[in-house]
């Protein structure tokens, strides 16, 4: 039994725009939603700063082609391209992204661009967001002028980042509670949107290819109850297979529409939706990972949804329908995350003998509370830990007949956890924030840094 990967297979490292760049208004950028939402933790607030890789990411870059990366997944800010969502295009946002393109190129990294990552533009937002169709149109001249802008370099798409994970925990990530019925007409726009992608990507780009990458977590039942069993099949129905199924299908299931009806949640569809999902498909799936979810089904006692679902917590719960379970059998990282890298090969195995489509890995990678040392050093070792075990969980999902073409962890750099601000790091690369003295936002390369570069080297765990 071989230990390596396949030839081509594509080590990568991904970041998002809001949670990197800073410079949340400079050279005619507009604000997202992430720059004008409230928030209640200091750390959190700093996306106007970040980690400054707006101004930095030639040396970010320049690291990251140290380590040996094929492929570099991040997102464009939409803001950058249209301050206010439309209307008139940012030649420096253009040129911006033009610029970072041309750098990865120059150290033969694919660019993996994922087109919107949570930071849908204020203005559209004010119009509604997501919840009217206007902001589908929008966003199909945003992804238009970027396919045109870019797809004569740039061949691989990843549409609108999570939008499961988006809607499921909208007030972690978009600051505010979004209605039942809401929810699912975003869904909708969501999904539509994406279908356009799909659609415009293959007609504007010459081999361009494109994928969904929503968060996926296989959810298992506490016990062999078949309530408990129901309430497993519907959170795997409404948080996995309702994305993917529709990107994929082009279809809702039938657990999901019978979940919907059971909320008295019907979704208004526009003339060309019907035509739309069933003609425009991707090319390979995205998925991000973390953990996988074990529910239960709520019993009276348990009183009304408190409508949060997320990844790392058990504080999910859709009365009548799932609740969530300390699983006595994994184990938690130091933000409650839960852990489980068996869990990972399974979630493959089941994600591709049901879409049958390649997968990358965009999104996997382990919150830690890192510490530098005088000699600057960041000795991450429960941070090799985590991703040895993992990518071990790749290897054998290869080998069982995954078409897994690409793991890109979670995170490149250091950057500002939605949860948790700085404190959180996930980086093969260290950002001090330390705002008091000079090395401000100097970069450090993290013992993970030198492991992953080795891994990639060898093309196999060391
Ligand atoms: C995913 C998001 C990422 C990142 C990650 C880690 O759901 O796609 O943008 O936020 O979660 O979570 P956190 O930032 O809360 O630590």
């Amino acid at each position: 039994m071989t230990h390596t990967f396949p030839e081509n297979f594509l080590w990568g490292a991904s970041i998002s725009a809001h949670q990197t760049e800073g410079a949340y208004n400079a050279e005619g950028k507009g604000l997202s939603v992430q720059d004008t939402r409230q928030r209640d933790n200091h750390d959190i607030a700093d996306f106007t700063v970040a980690v400054d890789h707006y101004h930095r990411y030639k040396e970010d870059i320049r690291l990251l082609a140290e380590m040996g990366i094929k492929v570099f997944r991040f997102s464009i800010a939409w803001t950058r391209i249209f301050p206010n969502g439309r209307g008139k295009v940012n030649d420096l946002g253009i040129q911006h992204y033009s610029d970072v393109i041309d750098e990865l190129l120059k150290y033969d990294i694919q660019p993996y661009i994922t087109l919107n990552h949570f930071d849908l533009p204020q203005a559209l937002e004010d119009e509604g967001g997501w919840g009217v169709r206007t902001t589908v149109d929008a966003f199909v001249h945003y992804a238009e002028t970027v396919f045109k802008a870019y797809g004569d370099r740039v061949k691989h798409w990843l549409t609108i980042n999570e939008p499961n994970i988006m809607l499921l925990v909208d007030k972690k990530i978009l600051g505010k509670e979004i209605p039942l019925r809401e929810k699912y007409q975003q869904f909708h726009h969501l999904m539509i949107s994406e279908k356009y992608a799909f659609k415009r990507c293959h007609e504007l780009i010459e081999g361009g290819k494109i994928g969904p990458v929503p968060n996926i977590s296989l959810v298992y039942p506490a016990t062999s109850k078949p309530l408990d069993n129901q309430a497993a099949l519907y959170f795997n129905s409404v948080r996995n297979w309702a994305y993917l199924d529709f990107s994929c299908f082009g279809r809702y299931n039938t657990v999901f529409k019978d979940y919907l009806n059971r909320n008295d949640v019907s979704i208004t569809f526009a003339s060309e939706d019907q035509e739309l999902m069933e003609k425009h498909f991707p090319d390979f799936v995205a998925m991000n990972f973390y953990t996988t979810v074990t529910v239960e089904k709520p019993t009276e006692r348990d009183g009304m949804a408190n409508g949060i679902s997320d990844q790392q917590s058990e504080d999910i719960m859709e009365w009548g329908f799932y609740k969530g379970f300390t699983n006595p059998f994994l184990k938690k990282n130091q933000f409650n995350w839960t852990i489980d890298p068996d869990g990972l090969k399974t979630t493959l195995q089941t994600l591709y003998d049901r879409y049958h489509l390649p997968i990358i890995i965009t999104e996997n990678g382990l919150g830690a509370k890192d510490e530098l040392t005088e000699d600057g050093k960041i000795h991450d070792d429960y941070r090799i830990d985590y991703l040895e075990q993992h990518i071990d969980q790749c290897r054998q999902a290869i080998e069982a007949g995954v078409d897994l073409i690409g793991y890109s962890p979670w995170s490149a750099i250091d950057l500002i956890s939605v949860h948790e601000g700085i404190s959180k790091r996930y980086g093969f690369i260290y950002v001090d924030r330390n705002e008091h003295d000079e090395k401000e936002m100097h970069r450090y390369k993290k013992d993970s840094f030198y492991w992953y570069q080795s891994l990639i080297k060898a093309n196999q765990l060391p």
